[in-house]
């Protein structure tokens, strides 16, 4: 591997091999992130990246498309098995791309849309003012409780009296089920479109772990890299009626040549997501953060809104004298690699947070299960009790180190 890389650019190669060493011999809980399998990694690096293919399947703009059709036409139908959508389009780039795509096709610019705060778990693409959503649309906003869980009284209420155009259901830092029926009901009584951004639970709905929003809202949108399990990109699903506006605005609205060689990765993935193997994968991301949810509680650690239904937890880190950045910092030293976060109603600022996001896709790629989440606990409390502690540090690392031997990175022989 990498041959020809190491004679041409000694840098890059060298920077490779040290990440790849960084990834085997550290444990991953950043909870957005998860490792490919090889046969995902051997399509991204294919010669595919050298196809250009604006348009579609039988429709293209450019010749030579006989092999790429062939490719995406897998994709679009191994989603649709996946996720039993009526419509699907593989091109979109990546999460923020996509869900641009969504508000070109079903709204205009100024129009009203409801979405997740980001300082309770949404995510920057639903209308946070620092993002093209919240520039370009009208956003108002529902949030959690004090307990941490969305009231769906309360988002009707909020619905009732805003009436806005699109309702967005999704998140990137919530650890409890949404409610995708009653979100259904509250946007069918205002005549408001039904959009859910599923980029983090896609690989457990998949696995038919957790509800789908498929059946009930008018567009889905998901990344294709976090539960999933495929390569970094996306895609959007949506009813038949849909399907015609949806391509529009990806192509040629927001993008011009598909990523042929991540598509044809994204077929791969939704191959690997059809077997039941993936249904056992996605049943232990779940039992896995539940257990590291409830043995961090037994260590006094504030988990909102009290556990997980899914495989991402919040912490709150006021519970142990600390803040987001401390910890996340600490842990990094110790070789355990998480993502400080805000929690709601934090009082501190988003680069210095109360909060850390954990959760449990990539570990549970490497095979790491209940026994290991325990272990796991004791070291983000052992690190987090002493967050300057550079002994503790030094002895967690070495002990992060010794486990990973045990649990190889799918992709990488070391
Ligand atoms: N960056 C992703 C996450 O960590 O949730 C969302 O875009």
């Amino acid at each position: 591997m990498f041959t020809h890389l190491q004679k041409q650019d000694p840098q890059i190669y060298a920077a490779i091999m040290r990440e790849e060493k960084r990834q085997a011999e550290e444990l991953e809980l950043i909870a957005s992130e998860n490792y490919v399998s090889p046969a995902v990694l051997e399509t991204m690096g294919s010669i595919l990246t050298n196809k250009y293919s604006e348009g579609y399947p039988g429709k293209r703009y450019y010749a030579g498309q006989e092999n790429i059709d062939v490719i995406e036409n897998l994709a679009i139908d191994r989603a649709k098995e996946l996720f039993g959508a009526e419509h699907v389009n593989v091109q979109a780039l990546s999460g923020s791309p996509a869900n641009a795509a969504v508000y070109m096709a079903f709204i205009k610019p100024g129009d009203k849309v409801l979405g997740l705060s980001l300082d309770h778990g949404g995510h920057l693409s639903h209308g946070h003012p620092v993002n093209f959503s919240g520039m370009l649309y009208n956003f108002v906003r529902y949030g959690v409780e004090e307990d941490g869980i969305i009231d769906m009284d309360k988002v009707r209420e909020i619905a009732l009296k805003e009436r806005p155009k699109m309702i967005v259901a999704g998140f990137s830092a919530y650890s409890r089920n949404m409610d995708w029926k009653k979100f259904k009901e509250i946007a069918d009584e205002i005549g408001a479109i039904t959009f859910a951004d599923i980029a983090h639970i896609a690989g457990l709905i998949a696995g038919g772990q957790i509800e789908s929003p498929i059946p009930h809202f008018d567009v889905v949108s998901t990344t294709t890299h976090k539960t999933l399990r495929g390569p970094r990109g996306a895609m959007i699903m949506c009813k038949a009626q849909f399907g015609k506006q949806v391509d529009k605005a990806i192509f040629p609205g927001m993008q011009g040549g598909p990523h042929d060689h991540i598509n044809a990765a994204k077929a791969v993935a939704f191959k690997e997501a059809l077997q039941p193997e993936f249904k056992e994968y996605t049943a232990q991301v779940i039992k896995n953060a539940k257990v590291l949810a409830s043995e961090l509680m037994n260590y006094n650690f504030k988990v909102i809104s009290g556990g997980t239904d899914n495989h991402l937890m919040l912490i709150d880190m006021t519970s142990k004298n600390s803040t987001g950045k401390e910890a996340d910092h600490a842990l990094e030293l110790a070789g355990i690699s998480c993502n400080k976060n805000m929690v709601p109603y934090d009082t501190r600022s988003p680069f210095d947070p109360s909060g850390i996001r954990l959760g449990t896709p990539a570990v549970t790629t490497r095979g790491l299960k209940e026994p290991e989440m325990k272990i796991l606990a004791k070291w983000i409390n052992d690190v987090c009790s002493a967050p300057t502690d550079e002994s503790v540090q030094a002895r967690v690392r070495g002990e992060v180190k010794e486990l990973c031997k045990k649990f190889p990175v799918p992709g990488i022989l070391m």
